[in-house]
């Protein structure tokens, strides 16, 4: 689902025509008055490569869902959330060694991974300074999303190659690592629109759960998709040691001793496919499925009561990206 789709399905470009391109100008515009070439030039490159937008999207689309205007603070607040993203990525790519991102050279990869480490920072203070130009409550959600970020990041590291991983600490890495920042997406619109508190955290519920189950299908892709569609080998993050719900469900539910003794730092793709396939023929990846219906429910329910295209675009999108990404 590319940005175009995102945008029809929600039908940005009737409600709220050009201001995807406003949140983009946003951006540029932060980034064009602060005078470091040096860290604005690969962030800029970056952001260029353009992603899904899926989280500016989520933020001017829960705003007019919810009847608000989208003024030049909402622009700013999604703008900010986009930002964040972005330098979240830009460090994960130096924690992950990552070479492309959005089918461009990491910053790790051209310019190093000292000046990717500030460049993320810069990416993340300027989201702040936009963010603070809004509202408290806009600039602390999103301080909240960044530490939750962290957060999550830390608990998947803490586990890496670990057998015994509780599925627990799976839950509270999605927490942290993307249902948080899709949360603050959802909600950061209404909070710069001021509204109602009950709005606020319906929407954070909703990209929360989609958030939830948009990492979930990512999962669950690692384990199904091949390098031509994921851009990496099949069970990738079982290589990482990187255990996710599929393969911790299988550990704990059916025949452990047919994947353990392949588990370790120094398996290999091989490897990892072999664990890869005795995933597939077991019911570990549907019920990974059955998990990511039950997040899209909490999500669509979050919404339940509001009317009009775009909150029945939104109410649409959980099911669409499942679709989509699994199949039906
Ligand atoms: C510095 C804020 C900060 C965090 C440090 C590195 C880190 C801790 C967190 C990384 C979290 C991370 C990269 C999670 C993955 C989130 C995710 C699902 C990314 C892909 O999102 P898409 O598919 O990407 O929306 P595009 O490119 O389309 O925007």
């Amino acid at each position: 689902m590319n940005v175009d789709e995102l945008g029809q399905l929600l039908h940005l470009e009737e409600v709220l025509p050009g201001q995807v391109g406003a949140v983009v100008a946003c951006i540029d515009d932060a980034l064009a008055a602060k005078d470091n070439g040096q860290l604005v030039g690969p962030a800029q490159r970056v952001l260029d490569a353009g992603g899904k937008r899926l989280r500016p999207v989520l933020a001017l689309a829960t705003t007019a869902a919810a009847g608000h205007p989208v003024d030049a603070g909402v622009i700013a607040a999604a703008a900010s959330v986009e930002l964040v993203h972005v330098g979240s990525l830009v460090h994960d790519d130096i924690m992950d060694h990552s070479r492309t991102r959005r089918g461009v050279p990491t910053v790790n990869a051209v310019e190093g991974p000292n000046t990717a480490l500030l460049v993320g920072d810069y990416l993340l203070a300027i989201a702040g300074e936009l963010s603070a130009g809004v509202n408290a409550a806009v600039a602390g959600a999103l301080a909240t999303a960044i530490a939750d970020l962290c957060d999550g990041q830390a608990v998947e590291g803490r586990w890496l190659h670990d057998p015994d991983k509780p599925v627990e600490a799976y839950w509270r890495t999605l927490e942290g690592k993307t249902a948080a920042l899709l949360r603050t997406a959802a909600s950061i619109g209404p909070l710069a629109a001021e509204a109602s508190p009950e709005v606020v955290a319906r929407m954070a519920e909703y990209g929360r759960s989609f958030g939830m189950a948009f990492q979930v299908i990512d999962d669950i892709l690692d384990l199904t998709s091949d390098e031509a569609t994921m851009g990496k080998p099949v069970g990738h993050d079982i290589v990482e040691g990187v255990y996710t719900f599929p393969l911790l469900d299988f550990l704990a539910r059916e025949d452990a001793a047919v994947v353990r003794p392949l588990l370790g730092p120094g398996m290999d793709e091989d490897a990892a496919a072999k664990v890869a396939a005795a995933l597939l023929a077991s019911p570990c990846l549907d019920r990974a499925r059955d998990e990511v219906l039950r997040f899209n429910a909490r999500a669509v329910a979050a919404l339940d009561g509001l009317d009009g295209p775009v909150a029945r675009g939104l109410a649409e999108l959980p099911g669409r990206y499942l679709e989509e990404m699994l199949g039906a």
